[in-house]
């Protein structure tokens, strides 16, 4: 058997998903430090950056009537929305200050599009635009990812169960991860289908223990 090439994929840890953030995640700040830890140690790793529009879909602003939380139902589905956050060039869409973005070997934004929102880093909501993260990894000889960020109830959770379905083997390390939990309860219900997908939950002690997935 040939051996793992492993990526890590550290998704939007970006300061409106921090605490003081348009859209905060509960203690999202708290990963930094281990997610720089993790990134120090593997031979690639690439992140995602959620990359708003002013006019974009699934802000509630955009909705006359409509406050963050709601859904509305859109062409293809259900649209949960929510504050207005990462809007493109804003502060609020750049990476934490403490995240060493300097390991990053390349940068994938999504939500560009006014129309769709995009939850994971590989494509949109509807699967229709792919942002390049697959062909990148497929290009890097990759076919293991561990998935880390921000937040695990959304971004995380689809850009895991993506990368599942497009053949990889994906772990997800809890402690470098933070959910919204809206609604109450989503976080419990992303693990469910997280690990009914095959997704494997791991802690970074372990993976920094394991010896196959860093640079030399
Ligand atoms: C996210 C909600 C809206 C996330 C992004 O990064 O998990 N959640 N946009
Ligand atoms: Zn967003």
């Amino acid at each position: 058997m040939l051996p793992d090439t492993a990526a890590l994929i550290v998704v939007d840890v970006q300061n409106d998903f921090c605490p003081g953030g348009a859209l905060a995640v509960p203690q999202g700040d708290e990963i930094v430090p281990v997610v720089n830890g993790l990134a120090s140690r593997f031979s690639l790793v690439v992140a995602t950056q959620d990359w708003h529009p002013a006019d974009h879909v699934s802000f509630a602003a955009n909705h006359p009537g409509k406050q963050p939380g709601d859904v509305v139902s859109l062409e293809d589905g259900p649209q949960v929305l929510w504050p207005v956050h990462c809007v493109q060039n804003s502060p609020g869409a750049a990476f934490h200050p403490r995240l060493d973005a300097s390991r990053f070997a390349r940068v994938f934004r999504k939500g560009t599009d006014p129309r769709i929102d995009s939850y994971s880093g590989f494509f949109d909501n509807r699967r229709r635009h792919a942002t390049g993260l697959h062909e990148f990894l497929r290009q890097s000889g990759v076919n293991r990812v561990f998935v880390c960020g921000l937040a695990t109830d959304y971004c995380v959770r689809w850009t895991a169960l993506d990368a599942v379905a497009l053949g990889y083997r994906v772990a997800v390390i809890r402690d470098a991860c933070r959910g919204v939990g809206i609604p109450p309860g989503e976080v419990e219900k992303a693990w469910r289908e997280m690990v009914a997908a095959g997704v494997e939950p791991v802690q970074s002690q372990s993976v920094l223990a394991g010896t196959d997935v860093f640079r030399k």
